[in-house]
């Protein structure tokens, strides 16, 4: 077993496999950019070495950055996590290259061969797993594309052969489009994967999206370890994940697992993957109807690493994938049999993106962790690297947790994820928690007949603003009405011997540059003394105000009118949520005006002070 494993990853998913490590005996580096010095796998980590800037290509895409941390750090293994740099086979290569460090993944050959989508067609056809009717070959003649849909019928699916996630496929209705999609499937393939190779398959109208987790070692035992129902996804990007999938029969769910066996075996693949399936839908089905062993089910393509959603597998077999890729990777042999893997009840994960469901999904631009209550209790894991006071990071993906629920079946799975997600108290950064929880209660959703097309072309979105209303979280982004901001406060207030927690919104709340004098009374009855009316501290000197990013008491107040202050000098402390906040000056500069006392309570975006 390997001393010591760097994690050439962030966030979540670095912290899961520093857990893994942790439980094997082994020591585990963190490699961090700028923008993740404070991140919580940095934390977590028994050592950690800065590897660049925030410009991911500058840091978790540098290979040589990763490989000499490795070696500085005395490493003896590398794993990659997801995304960055998990699918390159040239780092792969790299790793595997160097003396005294293992690549914990599969060989870099395996990669490349699966990694070609028509390669990968090849190699299931000779393992009997059924494929979409198409090409194998690359295609580049308009003629080749029409003489396809006249045999196979349209619509034709034109897909570039380094393609794969969202990017790469065009859709031929007629024979009229054949030419212009297949210039410009060309052209996109060439631009996103250096390779303009592109082939031919009959396009499925309304595909499920199935896949199989699969692990294999070096001694030849390979095992599925059942499947995922990944339909629904929002632009291509996954967003719940679930086990078993509500459609399919026991038979149909026995081929499939098979069928990614078998095809995997085919293989040399080693380690752990994931083999994709379209499943044909029928539109017709009704609830309680499932798709048996007539439905038609062809191989995707082959995701060559660990994936967000392998929480879900986990939770439904007990066994701990990410230790297993690290014992595989050391050498060891896969201790237990097809016959020992059995799937228990059913399990869902919730992606937590810092998102604004009602802003098509939009990206918050930032936002602090002001509150984090993690949900727990029976059947609940939250698999993250957060914690209260964090600041957000929007230099990579807007995933910054992952909610995985179990339950005795998808009834019991579905009542849970709803009171974990309503535990979930993340206040400070607007998530899709709110949308999570108007899935759960979506006939189309609940029912297990939605398919990858149902959120981004069927869904009624309308409820996505009630929901965010009723569990929205975190700054509200932008309404539009700039001039009213509005800040929602919690208090526990108690009435004849009962308590009760009630959030009161203040709006009109002075925003940070006009420190103008908050409205007397105003619609919430008055400031955080929750009665009179108060004057927001104002000023009139020249420069930049200093404002409270929270609601608190001054409690220290470190400087006076005249003084000289540098970037990262204390000017005063708030205390806030039972913490002592130290406010502290952004630029260096002269103190022109200070707005407050000690002992004075001020609200979020009050003027505290004016630096020039
Ligand atoms: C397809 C398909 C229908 N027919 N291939 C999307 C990106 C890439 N992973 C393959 N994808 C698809 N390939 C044929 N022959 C529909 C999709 C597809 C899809 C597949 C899985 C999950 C989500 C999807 C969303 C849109 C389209």
């Amino acid at each position: 077993m390997f001393e010591k494993v760097l994690v050439a990853n962030r966030g979540e998913i670095a912290v899961r496999v520093m857990r893994a490590c942790e439980e094997l005996g082994v020591a585990t580096v963190a490699v961090y950019s700028e923008a993740d010095k404070d991140g919580g796998h940095v934390r977590f980590a028994d050592e950690a070495y800065n590897i660049g800037p925030a410009r991911a290509a500058d840091s978790y895409l540098d290979h040589e950055a990763v490989v000499d941390a490795a070696q500085k750090a005395g490493a003896d293994a590398i794993h990659p996590g997801y995304g960055f740099l998990a699918e390159n086979a040239e780092f792969a290569r790299r790793v595997q290259e160097t003396d005294g460090i293992t690549w914990i993944g599969p060989a870099a050959d395996s990669m490349r061969q699966l990694g070609e989508k028509t390669q990968a067609r090849s190699l299931m056809a000779a393992a009997d797993v059924p494929i979409v009717p198409g090409t194998t070959d690359p295609v580049t003649d308009p003629e080749e594309v029409t003489d396809f849909g006249d045999e196979y019928g349209y619509p034709v699916a034109i897909k570039a052969e380094g393609g794969g996630g969202g990017r790469g496929m065009k859709v031929v209705r007629d024979e009229s489009e054949a030419a212009d999609q297949l210039e410009s499937a060309k052209r996109e393939g060439e631009a996103y994967f250096d390779n303009d190779s592109v082939y031919l398959e009959r396009y499925l109208e309304n595909p499920r999206h199935i896949e199989v987790q699969v692990l294999a070692d070096e001694h030849g035992n390979v095992r599925h370890l059942g499947e995922r129902d990944c339909s629904l996804q929002r632009r291509h990007q996954k967003v719940i994940e679930e086990g078993p999938s509500p459609a399919l029969t026991d038979d149909l769910r026995e081929e499939i697992g098979e069928a990614a066996r078998r095809g995997v075996a085919e293989s040399d693949y080693v380690n752990a993957g994931t083999v994709e399936f379209l499943v044909e839908e029928n539109p017709e089905r009704e609830h309680g109807e499932l798709l048996g062993a007539d439905a038609e089910f062809y191989f995707l393509e082959v995701n060559t690493r660990i994936q967000v959603e392998h929480t879900v597998t986990e939770e439904l077999t007990g066994i701990d994938i990410v230790k297993w890729q690290i014992r595989v990777a050391a050498g060891e042999a896969i201790s237990f049999s097809q016959d020992d893997v059995e799937l228990e009840g059913h399990a869902m994960e919730f992606r937590i993106n810092a998102e604004d469901a009602t802003d098509d999904f939009a990206p918050a631009q930032g936002g602090t962790l002001e509150t984090y209550d993690t949900p727990g209790g029976i059947g609940v894991r939250l698999d993250d690297a957060l914690r209260q006071g964090d600041d957000l990071v929007t230099d990579y993906d807007s995933m910054i947790a992952k909610l995985v629920v179990h339950g005795g079946d998808r009834s019991e799975c579905i009542t849970r994820s709803k009171r974990a997600l309503r535990e979930y108290g993340l206040e400070g950064i607007v998530t899709i928690v709110p949308f999570h929880l108007a899935m759960l209660d979506d006939d189309e959703f609940v029912d297990g007949t939605h398919t990858t097309k149902y959120l981004d072309n069927e869904i009624d979105r309308s409820a996505f603003d009630e929901y965010q209303e009723q569990y929205g979280t975190g700054t509200a982004t932008d309404d539009g009405d700039e001039e009213e901001p509005t800040v929602t406060r919690e208090f526990t207030i108690e009435v004849n011997g009962k308590r009760f927690d009630v959030d009161l919104e203040e709006t009109g709340v002075p925003r940070q540059e006009s420190a103008r004098p908050a409205p007397t009374g105003g619609d919430s009855g008055g400031g955080s003394d929750g009665g009179e009316t108060r004057e927001a501290p104002s000023v009139s000197a020249d420069g930049e105000v200093v404002t409270a990013e929270m609601q608190g008491t001054v409690i220290d107040v470190d400087i006076d009118e005249g003084d000289e202050v540098a970037a990262g000098d204390v000017l005063l402390v708030l205390e806030a949520m039972k913490m002592e906040n130290d406010v502290v000056a952004e630029f260096g500069g002269t103190v022109t005006e200070v707005a407050v006392e000690e002992d004075q309570s001020v609200n979020q975006g009050d003027a505290l002070v004016v630096l020039d």
